[in-house]
């Protein structure tokens, strides 16, 4: 059934819709499948079916409904573009509290739609959210600068906080694990579980927690700095993740605000994400990722992009979100990666398809992480143009040749070299710990300073 007459209104002007400020605005790549209706007939249809309707029309319909439609108000068949307005009223509000949520606007835009038969496939690359839909997301409350005012760094332009994440993955026991924390905290300042890492039986949750504590202790007393770490309570019972949380925050006592809790918010979801926005607003709250690929690659045409995940994180309230290494790491990325940093940090920034104000609500940190070391870092912060981040590299500290603590120096150091402006090569000869990591990773030496044999040597001699 051709349902363009009712779900898709061509003339409506995008700058219209957002000065009204009632619509969600989704821009999507669709194609639609062959044997079916024509592009804006399938587009109309997926509008129905994210919204007020299905493939037939039903005889409840009334005319308040036809007032909540969403609409297709812009396609471009040769660029697979399509463009839908979402009615805010249409999404889901709390019965607490009447906020949003982000369950809500997924069940929605990227719901259903993602499984219809007249559909090739569809993928959000971008959304816009009006002034009165952003006002009801908690948003982030506790950010970098919390971070950085336990770091006793400036609040504003406090830079790079230098991160690892303890690897090998699993396998570690509470002691050995707490004795690599404290190496690399000699060097750095921030360390994170890894994704999977929780309450195995060869390293019970609570174990490590104390084991943790008392590292980060001593990492203090020996360095007279601030150490921080960033906790796995991720799990599918939200009473599991306050337990987790609870006995964390009771452990470290007067370094709770030490502490950041980590939720693999693609694989538990939005409401895991939410349980520790809510129930922890003090703590850091760290977004991690873990299988977003599924669904984000460049390879899927379904789903949405890393930069909608960004953004959703924001609206959310993540204080710091992984966005990938642009390009410099080992992870798979796009450009997009770049827009991704400005749009949850900034007050109002660019997307693909939409600009997006903030109206105040706090930043998320981008958080830098997978395959990085201090070689691939001065590159990295000069396309960046800021190193006002988290980057957490576990192969980059724990394989450096002269272990955690020098590994940690040397992304520090990593750092400065940017911040100077000094040629890499150059600024090794006189800082040990980032000329070790030439040694270190001689691939990445090789491919990015093909000189450097010959100048190091040079300098030894
Ligand atoms: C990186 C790591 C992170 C990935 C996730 O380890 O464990 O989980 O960065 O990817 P290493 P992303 O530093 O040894 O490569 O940050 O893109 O979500
Ligand atoms: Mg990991």
């Amino acid at each position: 059934m051709d349902q363009s007459n009712r779900y898709a209104n061509l003339n409506l002007k995008e700058s219209d819709l957002i000065a009204g400020g009632r619509h969600v605005l989704c821009a999507y790549i669709m194609k639609p499948k062959a044997g079916f209706g024509n592009f804006v007939e399938t587009a109309a249809h997926f509008a129905a079916e994210s919204s007020t309707g299905t493939n037939v029309e039903v005889s409840t319909t009334d005319d308040f409904t036809r007032g909540v439609d969403a609409l297709v108000y812009e396609v471009d068949e040769a660029k697979e573009l399509m463009k839908i307005a979402y009615p805010i009223e249409l999404f889901d509000r709390n019965v607490i509290d009447g906020r949003a949520m982000i369950a809500s606007f997924l069940t929605l835009t990227i719901g259903n739609n993602q499984g219809m038969g007249d559909v090739e496939y569809a993928k959000m690359h971008d959304f816009y959210v009006p002034p009165a839909y952003l006002r009801l997301f908690d948003g982030p409350s506790t950010t970098i600068k919390d971070l950085w005012r336990v770091l006793g760094r400036p609040v504003v332009d406090g830079g790079f906080i230098v991160g690892t994440i303890i690897k090998p993955k699993l396998g570690l026991r509470p002691q050995p694990f707490a004795d690599a924390c404290y190496d690399f905290w000699l060097g750095g300042d921030f360390i994170k579980n890894d994704e999977p890492q929780g309450n195995q039986v060869f390293a019970p949750f609570k174990d490590t927690v104390r084991a943790v504590n008392d590292a980060m202790r001593r990492a203090q007393d020996a360095t007279g700095q601030p150490k921080l770490f960033s906790f796995n309570i991720t799990a599918d019972d939200h009473y599991e993740m306050l337990a987790r949380g609870e006995y964390i925050l009771e452990t470290f006592g007067e370094n709770a605000d030490h502490v950041a809790f980590l939720v693999d918010g693609y694989v538990a979801g939005p409401a895991a994400v939410t349980t520790a926005r809510r129930a922890f607003p003090k703590q850091y709250l760290h977004y991690h990722r873990a299988g977003h690929g599924a669904v984000t690659s460049p390879q899927s045409k379904r789903g949405y992009t890393a930069f909608v995940l960004s953004k959703m994180a924001r609206l959310q309230g993540a204080s710091g979100i992984h966005v990938g290494t642009m390009g410099y790491g080992k992870m798979e990325g796009e450009a997009s990666d770049r827009d991704s940093a400005f749009m949850i940090t900034q007050d109002s920034a660019e997307g693909p398809y939409f600009k997006q104000e903030w109206l105040g609500m706090n930043p998320t940190t981008p958080i830098i992480s997978g395959g990085m070391n201090a070689l691939r870092m001065p590159g990295f912060f000069a396309n960046l143009g800021h190193s006002n981040l988290i980057m957490t590299a576990g192969g980059g500290a724990f394989g450096h040749i002269d272990g955690g603590a020098a590994g940690a120096r040397s992304l520090r150091q990593a750092e400065q070299c940017w911040k100077q402006g000094a040629d890499p090569v150059a600024f090794a000869k006189d800082h040990r710990e980032f000329a070790r990591a030439f040694e270190s990773f001689p691939n990445d030496a090789d491919k990015l300073y093909p000189n450097w044999r010959n100048m190091l040597k040079l300098a030894a001699a």
